[in-house]
Parts: C-alpha cells; sequence; structure tokens
C-alpha cells in the first residue's frame, strides 16, 4: 500500500522539508548520506564541498521526509560563494524543520554564534544535531549543549556521529515527530529530484576534491561537456556510456598541479571517478577528463547560472 493512501484505522502519512544547515565542515552532507542509507551527497575533509540545495527523499510507510543538504554558511568572497550562502539562508527559512548541524569536536565560536542568530530568525521549528560526538569524550559534550539548551531555540538537541550512525536513529526520530501530516512532495519511489547528469559531474568533483589541498578545492569546478549513450543494442553488448567533462581552474599553476607530472594526477582522478561512476550508474562508463583555465570563473554569472540550471528542478 502506498504511504498516501492510509487506511481507515491509519495515521495520516507525515510529510514535510527539513534544513540540514551549519557551517561549513560540520558534516551535514554525510548525516543526509546516513539518513538515506545512499551515497547521494558527495563529501570531503575540505569546507564548502557543498555549493549546491541537495534535495534528498526518504520515503516510508509512514509517510515522507524530504532533506535539503546546503552550503556552509561562510562569509562569501566571490559571486559563485553568495550564491551557496543564499541557498543555505532560503532552504531554511522554507523547510518545516530546520536541523542545525554544530561539529562537537571544534570549539563554539563566532560561526557558531552566527548561525545560532540565522536560525533563531525562523519561525519553524528548530532541531540541533550536535554531531562527531565519536571524536569527543563525553563530559566534553556537556557544556557544548548547555550552550544549545541556554539559547531555548531548540525543541530537540541529539548528539549524533553522522559517520559512525551512532544517535542518527533517534534523530529521526524526533524529525518524523516533528512533521506535518500531508500529502507526500514527491514520488516515493525517488530518492532525489537532481538529474543523472549533476550527480556525475558532482562525483567527479568529489575526487578532485579528494586529491587537492590550498584553494585549488574552492576554485575548481566540473562541467559535463558531452554524454553519449550507446547506440541502440550498443548497451546490450556491454558498450559504455561515454561521458567528457571539463574541470575548470582558475589559473595556469592549477591546471598544471591538477594534470601532474606527465598527467598522472587526472589520470588519477578520472580512474577513481570511472570505479565510482561505473557503481554509481550500474553500468560501463569511459570518461574523459579535460582540465581548461577559465579565469574568474567563479565572478562568472552565465555560467553560475549553468551550473544552478544542471541541477534540474
Ligand atoms: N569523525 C567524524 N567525522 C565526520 C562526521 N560527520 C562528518 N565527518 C567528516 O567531516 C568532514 C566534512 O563532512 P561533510 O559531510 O562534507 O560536511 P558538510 O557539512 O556537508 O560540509 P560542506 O558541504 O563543506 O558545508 C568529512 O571529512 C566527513 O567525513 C562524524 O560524525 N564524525
Ligand atoms: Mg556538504
Amino acid at each position: 500500500m502506498r504511504a498516501d493512501t492510509p487506511g481507515e484505522d491509519r495515521e495520516p502519512a507525515k510529510s514535510g522539508t527539513v534544513a540540514l544547515v551549519g557551517r561549513p565542515n560540520a558534516g551535514k552532507s554525510t548525516l543526509l548520506n546516513c539518513c538515506l542509507a545512499e551515497k547521494l551527497a558527495i563529501v570531503s575533509d575540505k569546507p564548502q564541498t557543498t555549493r549546491h540545495r541537495i534535495v534528498g527523499i526518504l520515503s516510508e510507510e509512514r509517510g515522507q521526509l524530504v532533506f535539503y543538504d546546503t552550503p556552509g554558511v561562510h562569509r562569501p568572497l566571490h559571486r559563485m560563494n553568495r550564491l551557496m550562502v543564499r541557498y543555505a539562508v532560503d532552504s531554511l527559512r522554507e523547510a518545516d524543520i530546520v536541523c542545525l548541524l554544530a561539529d562537537a569536536s571544534q570549539s563554539f565560536g563566532s560561526g557558531d554564534r552566527y548561525m545560532l542568530d540565522l536560525v533563531g530568525q525562523v519561525k519553524g521549528k528548530r532541531i540541533l544535531a550536535l554531531n562527531k560526538v565519536d571524536l569527543v569524550a563525553k563530559p566534553k559534550l556537556l557544556p557544548r549543549m548547555a550552550i544549545y539548551a541556554e539559547s531555548e531555540m531548540f525543541a530537540e538537541i541529539v548528539p549524533i556521529s553522522a559517520l559512525t550512525g551512532d544517535g542518527v536513529d533517534t534523530l529521526l526520530e524526533v524529525l518524523w515527530q516533528s512533521v506535518p501530516s500531508g500529502p507526500l512532495l514527491y514520488d516515493p519511489d525517488l530518492l532525489t529530484i537532481h538529474p543523472e547528469r549533476f550527480l556525475v559531474a558532482e562525483r567527479i568533483r568529489e575526487k578532485v576534491l579528494a586529491v587537492t589541498r590550498d584553494e585549488l578545492p574552492f576554485s575548481t569546478t566540473v562541467l559535463i561537456e558531452h554524454w553519449q549513450e550507446p547506440e541502440t543494442g550498443g548497451a546490450r553488448k556491454n558498450e559504455p556510456l561515454r561521458i567528457y567533462a571539463s574541470i575548470l581552474v582558475e589559473r595556469p599553476g592549477q591546471k598544471k598541479i591538477l594534470v601532474g607530472r606527465g598527467g598522472q594526477m587526472i589520470k588519477s582522478i578520472g580512474t577513481a571517478a570511472r570505479l565510482d561512476l561505473q557503481e554509481f550508474l550500474e553500468r560501463p562508463v569511459y570518461l574523459e577528463l579535460h582540465v581548461r583555465h577559465e579565469p574568474g570563473w567563479r565572478e562568472n554569472s552565465r555560467l553560475l547560472a549553468d551550473l544552478d540550471r544542471s541541477l534540474g528542478r
């Protein structure tokens, strides 16, 4: 029986949106993936990994939770970053529930205070997920939890580890209890609303983030240039899907680093991405990567609009 056709003696379906918000690196995307039990959003140890609102849909018999994974809130220095922060702020204003993630392994600072003020402005229900508790001794958690309790802003404070899954079931129960009743927002068979091409570009970018450091992770993006399905009958012969993608960098020196000596760096990114994509798409993939020098792309409104459109809606 579908979740949106409750029987006479059944509770009406629960359905609502949950914005996962917080500072960069708090673990929002890791939590999204943990809640969905699927790798939907990309994750890295670099801040500012997520650049858009990523929609993840959790459907159960009792209804539907629609998660918005959002970019970490930071001081934006480029047009792209201003958009990122806007996606986060719009999400927290639009969602039925705001779930603020705080990193328990970092001491409470001005960025956390800023997040509290921001979340304090919304009218909807607020929940605090204190993440990365696997890195912190229990007695040290208490003063941190006290700060959030004293703010009197949160209906619940739940310590979790999005990495190990500890406490995530409790958090999910709290979210189910908090969402309103109503019709499902999406087809319950959907995990997300984003096109495969966007998810593929993201997964390639994740491999770039994994091997780069300093300014490179921030000034790189991935564009799918060409997507070629096997010809009719080709898929049966195990012919690959052919994906041609560009990795944009801002400076010639960055291109040199990404290509690497003798092309080694780009080759290893390509191999890691291809293996991941084959598993994700469950079919053979041929992947060609090209590093392109595109000065100032983070300020380029046309390119940013194209990237935004690639999310689909
Ligand atoms: N030890 C530990 N690490 C975690 C936990 N949750 C996330 N991480 C790590 O923290 C880093 C950042 O995780 P993300 O999920 O990308 O964080 P995010 O909040 O989505 O970051 P942005 O998209 O950049 O805002 C990654 O290295 C994760 O593996 C956790 O509960 N425990
Ligand atoms: Mg993220």
